[in-house]
């Protein structure tokens, strides 16, 4: 596996390149072009300076997450072939740059969703939180918590022109059904994915954060029927996942190990992140470490070991240390990372050494016979 780190850009991020270089294990930056509306143009200088930026520090910038999919696209509206057009000259640009993988979502009206964004856990550090009661009839409210929250922070997927025009959102989705959204996404990517084939692209979904559909909406990337129906909409390795344990892991039935056992060769980026789901289903993110959430870590980096999994990684969210909370957007501080990725490639390199010995075993009994 390749480790990653998303990073939102210089002077968007309080975070630099710098600070990401002393993380033990770092290959790779995820990237995106933040102030990028869904459907807009991606221009080729820009590309290629970001690109640039992120290889002078020894990074490679083979990951983007996200390039963001226009709502006319999801609702199947007749300006879908602009937005696909659009969409398809950044595919061909991006590889340009030597990118490999470009992870997207399909939700509709909302990307991820909490309810508070700086849950305080027992051990004074602080995390996302999704409370099932807090979601009430009216969207709105949810909006402007989430975006009281984030202060000055831009976050992908909450952009406050679009949410400002929430109303008209909902209407634009009315009748859309999971066989209707299913028929959409069957659409753009069958325009989409012979150019990532010509153009050596991945294009990896992610999955519906929470793993259920919220205000009526429907939520089609969530267990693994879905997953399989997915797949199946254009059987090619280049239609494949970001398998998101975090979001995944929402819904205690999906098993996880056992979906990446199957999915593995359609997995070109992996979101490591646990999370606590409660009885009553509100759940919080928590460390990485597999004793701290319900999702047991450990298994799910085996179950990629065994695979011999060999995409891209990033720990997803991490929850707010040290008092980091105030100058960090929310979910993307720098210090649970960085232990979550010592946790992971721990994990990697004792069961590297393992099969090592395993090997070393093989052969001297060979020998011995
Ligand atoms: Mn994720």
């Amino acid at each position: 596996m390749q480790m990653t780190w998303r990073w939102y850009g210089e002077g968007n991020d309080s975070i630099t390149l710098g600070h990401i270089r002393q993380i033990p294990g770092v290959m790779g930056v995820v990237w995106s072009l933040h102030d990028k509306v869904a459907g807009e143009e991606w221009e080729m200088e820009r590309i290629q300076e970001a690109a640039d930026q992120i290889r002078s520090k020894g990074f490679s910038p083979a990951v983007v997450e996200s390039v963001n999919i226009h709502d006319d696209i999801k609702i199947g509206l007749p300006t879908r072939d602009k937005y696909i057009d659009i969409y398809i000259d950044t595919i061909k640009k991006l590889s340009k740059v030597g990118v490999k993988v470009i992870c997207y979502n399909f939700m509709p009206v909302f990307d991820w969703t909490r309810t508070d964004l700086y849950k305080e856990l027992p051990d004074g550090s602080n995390a996302l939180f999704y409370e099932k009661a807090a979601i009430t009839d009216d969207p709105m409210d949810m909006v402007k918590k989430i975006l009281e929250g984030a202060g000055d922070f831009t976050m992908p997927g909450w952009e406050p022109e679009r949410l400002a025009k929430l109303d008209d959102l909902f209407k634009a989705y009315e009748g859309v059904t999971e066989d209707i959204l299913f028929d959409n996404l069957k659409y753009f990517l069958e325009r989409v994915i012979p150019v990532c084939e010509e153009y050596d692209v991945k294009m990896a979904i992610h999955p519906d954060d929470p793993a259920w559909p919220i205000f009526g909406l429907p939520r089609i990337i969530r267990n693994r029927e879905y997953i399989r129906r997915f797949l199946n909409l254009v059987d090619s390795p280049y239609n494949g996942l970001t398998f998101c344990t975090g979001s995944l892991g929402t819904n205690p039935e999906n098993d996880l190990p056992s979906m990446i056992h199957e999915f593995h060769d359609r997995i070109h980026f992996a979101h490591i992140r646990n999370v606590k789901v409660f009885e009553n289903g509100d759940f919080i993110e928590v460390s990485h470490r597999g004793q701290d959430g319900s999702v047991d870590v450990c298994e799910v980096i085996k179950a990629y070991h065994e695979n011999g999994f060999t995409g891209y990684v990033r720990p997803d969210h991490g929850r707010h240390l040290w008092g980091e909370e105030k100058h960090c957007r929310p979910g993307y501080g720098l210090y649970d990372r960085a232990l979550g990725i010592m946790y992971m490639l721990g994990v990697w390199d004792s069961l590297e050494k393992e099969k090592g010995r395993e090997r070393a075993i093989t052969v001297q009994s060979k020998q011995h016979i």
